[in-house]
């Protein structure tokens, strides 16, 4: 299975998030993708490659256009503001919430973050934008290594994705790697895609994007959202809207989940998408139900991990891996290269 990687992901280095009141160090760090890329070289799991180059077109298939404006100027507005901002990170400190106009851009930068927001948990820094464009760039290549044959690929992208809606950023997302490479699926001519997103969060993001369409499949196993972050998408009610109404499948598990009950889900996910008919699959590939995951709440063991892919594997579908969240950072390598080295 070739990996697709780019070394700039390490150009988006948070500093600190807003966490329980206070500024704490980032979890979503560099580290965690060079953990990941050391195991598959300890293994020698397949190749790692660098992502092809892939125009503005691919991501406004997903993204507003106002949103990737915003994106790849906020740094500069930032630092016009005042040349000492070059040392500090933008974090959103206000939104537009019910009642709030939406429609008309501000000029204020501040306001421009908060409108394009939805956490201060996600802080934007000089190399983000860089970042999240080759982390998407992995991902398109690796749907497109699908396009062409091969029966699995993998994007070892950050920042991570799921949670980036069509014109948000938040929970450490920019772009929504997963919703990019599903549509890239799509576009080169298969008829019906699933995404299976395995992420500790609700992929409230990529839920948000298909959520009226009958052509993507959305399934999730996360953090029942009346505990877990991201708290306001991903309960059992979200069936999918209009032509999509069906198409939506979240399975919300208390903070505690086993893998016993984790793989019933999982079960339960991979019926479903069967059912639906999937041409293709596309797994968002979060590590953090580990139990040693310092900020989610399942009890996944290391060994599970070879289950996963080893089940993933028998669904039979053509499959993009996409690298998401896992911030147990010394076992995240060992854990995803688990998962990929089973259904290799
Ligand atoms: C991103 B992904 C710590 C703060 C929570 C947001 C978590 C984003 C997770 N309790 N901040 O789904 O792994
Ligand atoms: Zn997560």
């Amino acid at each position: 299975m070739k990996t697709f990687y780019n070394h700039l992901h390490a150009q988006h280095q948070g500093k600190v998030e807003m966490f329980r009141g206070a500024l704490v160090p980032c979890f979503e760090v560099p580290a965690r993708a060079d953990h990941v890329l050391a195991e598959l070289q300890r293994r020698q799991l397949g190749t790692v490659v660098e992502p092809k180059a892939f125009g503005e077109a691919a991501l406004t298939a997903i993204h507003s256009p106002r949103y990737l404006n915003f994106l790849a100027t906020a740094w500069d507005q930032w630092v016009a503001l005042d040349a000492a901002n070059a040392d500090k990170d933008i974090l959103p400190s206000v939104w537009p919430t019910r009642t709030f106009r939406t429609d008309i851009e501000p000029d204020n930068l501040a306001a421009k973050v908060g409108l394009y927001s939805f956490d201060a948990g996600s802080p934007f820094t000089s190399g983000t934008w860089v970042a999240a464009r080759k982390g998407a760039e992995c991902a398109l290549s690796a749907a497109q290594q699908v396009v062409a044959g091969d029966r699995a690929a993998f994007a070892l992208s950050r920042p991570p994705g799921h949670h980036a809606g069509a014109d948000f950023f938040g929970g450490y997302c920019f772009l929504n790697n997963a919703a990019l490479a599903a549509q890239h699926l799509r576009n080169a001519g298969m008829k019906k895609v699933a995404v299976l997103d395995v992420d500790f969060h609700h992929g409230n993001g990529t839920q948000a994007i298909f959520y009226d369409r009958p052509d993507v499949f959305f399934a999730s196993i996360h953090g029942d959202p009346r505990t877990e972050y991201p708290f306001f998408l991903g309960h059992a009610d979200e069936t999918g809207a209009g032509a999509g109404v069906g198409a939506n499948l979240n399975l919300p598990l208390p903070r505690g989940t086993d893998y016993t009950a984790w793989a019933r889900a999982l079960e339960t996910s991979l019926t479903a998408i069967a059912r639906f008919g999937a041409d293709a699959l596309v797994v968002s590939l979060g590590m953090d139900t580990f139990e040693g995951d310092p900020i989610s709440g399942f009890k996944l063991k290391s060994d599970d991990y070879l289950r996963i892919g080893a089940r993933l594997k028998q669904a039979g579908l053509p499959t993009v891996f996409i690298f998401e969240g896992g911030y147990a950072v010394e076992e995240v390598g060992i854990n995803a290269v688990n998962v990929l080295q089973a259904f290799a």
